[in-house]
């Protein structure tokens, strides 16, 4: 059947002995590729809406490009999800079908649903590619922290998707001769949409590592991948164990580009980086709900501390408190977004889509940026100080404020995130205990909080107080608790 859209995946419907895809040992040609999830894609293009549960292997990456050709939006959930944040998302987006790598064991919610085991058999003919859905259509639902309450779940159309990667593209000169390797997880924009289906797009390949780790990014790039992604806190691993390997700095001086999101690299590391390998990271800015909205140019100047230029076809501007657009490039103002890239709103919740955008369409985004003269952006803080960027994952304060409220012994809790090394920020909790005598255990708390949530909510610091610091509203003065 023809259809009047162009394919997401033009690679995928010629078809070729090419790589796609590579994790470990396995791999997939663009041929087998479109034979395994094509034949997926015919068993389950009856289901309204899927939910994927995303471990970093092949079968996910197939199960995505399945759910995607057949046209039906994809819920990514992260495997070491927690009970109430599992049974969150399953009640709010409601799929009707669950995939999974055959062996897997899913948690109680998700063994409820229909559950269709992703198998990777080269088909014998390959399936009938159905008819590309419009680009309106959803292609995902990825849920994402606010400041209070359970996540949200961002619907990404499919047009989304196209013109953030074709942006990329562009910034980027991004070809089909590209080889990426990265080791993110598969449940966020960063390592699936940017990491798994960047590369799908362009008809080149990506090699993921499973997990990630120095070694696995020394002997790719050392083995022809041309390209890195990683949140910040990789890229720091990286910088503390260049002075010690110079096997891993000939590899990256190899490499055609670096790149690095989800959260600010520090100059610091930008620097060593640079420093042992003759090689500049280039940083992008992205959001779940903009997917990438700037990026350093592989051809412009790789400036340090800076996101870049927006990308081909987004709208940037900075707004002052009144909403009015900065006249002064050095003036501080929150970053407003327009274009194609952005999500059409959050599942189910109107009221919060709503407060997202401005009258003309402009979507708030809480980031508080200056430019330089020549336009780039500098992103200097965020306007809540309850979202917290831990890893290169953003976290709301407040879930894991009510989280801890219900654990036993616990009378008041806040949650704040403070610098670290490693992680970019770490969260740290503050507790004022039922009974003094009885502390509610560290550990126990972090344990708690994974269980529920997810295990990189946990908080890595608790500390113990006789009361929490209140203003004469009753409101917690969280900027006074590091004092
Ligand atoms: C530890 N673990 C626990 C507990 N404590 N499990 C249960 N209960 C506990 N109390 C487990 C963890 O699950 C993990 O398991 C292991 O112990 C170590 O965890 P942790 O120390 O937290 O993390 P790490 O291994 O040091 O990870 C650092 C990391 C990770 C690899 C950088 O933070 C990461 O992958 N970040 C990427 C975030 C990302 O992709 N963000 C994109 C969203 P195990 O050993 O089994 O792993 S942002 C986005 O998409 C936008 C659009 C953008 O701009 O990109
Ligand atoms: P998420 O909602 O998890 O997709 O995270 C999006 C947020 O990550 C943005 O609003 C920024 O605060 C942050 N972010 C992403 N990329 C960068 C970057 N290169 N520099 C600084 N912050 C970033």
């Amino acid at each position: 059947m023809s259809s009047p859209h162009p394919p997401l995946f033009p690679a995928l419907v010629a078809g070729s002995d090419l790589p796609a895809l590579r994790f470990g040992e396995r791999s997939l040609t663009y041929a087998e590729l479109a034979a395994a999830a094509g034949s997926l894609a015919a068993s389950i293009g009856s289901a309204r809406r899927v939910a994927l549960w995303a471990t970093p292997t092949l079968e996910t990456a197939v199960g995505v490009v399945a759910a995607l050709l057949a046209g039906v939006p994809v819920v990514p959930l992260n495997p070491k999800i927690g009970e109430r944040e599992l049974g969150h998302i399953v009640a709010d987006s409601a799929p009707s079908v669950v995939l999974a790598a055959p062996g897997d064991e899913l948690p109680a919610p998700l063994r409820a649903l229909d559950r269709t085991d992703i198998t990777i058999t080269p088909a014998a003919t390959p399936p009938q590619t159905p008819a590309e859905p419009g680009p309106e259509s959803p292609a995902f639902v990825v849920y994402t922290s606010g400041t209070t309450g359970p996540p949200k779940g961002a619907v990404l159309p499919r047009r989304a998707l196209s013109a953030t990667l074709d942006a990329l593209e562009d910034a980027w000169q991004w070809t089909s001769d590209d080889v990426l390797v990265h080791g993110l997880p598969l449940f966020h924009v960063h390592g699936l949409i940017l990491g798994i289906l960047g590369p799908l797009r362009r008809g080149g390949s990506v090699r993921h590592l499973g997990r990630f780790s120095v070694e696995g990014v020394r002997r790719e790039l050392a083995d022809g991948a041309t390209m890195l992604f990683g949140v910040p806190t990789m890229y720091h691993r990286i910088a503390e164990a260049l002075p010690a390997d110079p096997a891993l700095a000939k590899a990256l001086s190899g490499a055609r580009l670096l790149v690095s999101g989800s959260a600010a690299l520090p100059v610091h590391d930008h620097e060593r980086i640079a420093s042992a390998t003759g090689r500049r990271v280039i940083e992008r800015y992205g959001m779940t709900e903009t997917l990438m909205n700037t990026s350093v140019r592989a051809d412009g100047e790789a400036r340090a501390g800076t996101v870049g230029v927006p990308l081909g076809g987004v709208e940037l501007r900075l707004v002052d408190e009144s909403g009015a657009e900065t006249s002064d490039r050095q003036e501080v103002g929150e970053i407003e977004v327009r274009g194609p890239n952005l999500f059409t709103e959050y599942l189910n919740r109107p009221d919060a889509t709503a407060a997202a955008f401005t009258a003309d369409g402009w979507f708030r985004t809480g980031d508080m940026a200056v430019r330089d003269d020549d336009g780039y952006v500098r992103i200097v803080g965020r306007k809540a100080t309850d979202l917290i960027k831990s890893g290169g994952y953003k976290i709301g304060a407040g879930e894991i404020e009510n989280a801890l409220l219900e654990y036993p012994g616990v009378r008041e809790a806040a949650v704040t995130g403070e610098p670290d090394d490693d992680l970019g920020e770490r969260i740290v909790a503050w507790i004022v205990p039922s009974d003094a005598e009885q502390l509610p255990g560290e550990r126990e708390l972090a344990d708690h909080v994974a269980a529920q949530l997810a295990p990189h909510k946990r908080p890595r610091v608790v500390h113990y107080l006789a009361e929490l610091p209140r203003n004469d509203m009753g409101k917690i003065m969280k900027r006074s608790l590091h004092a």
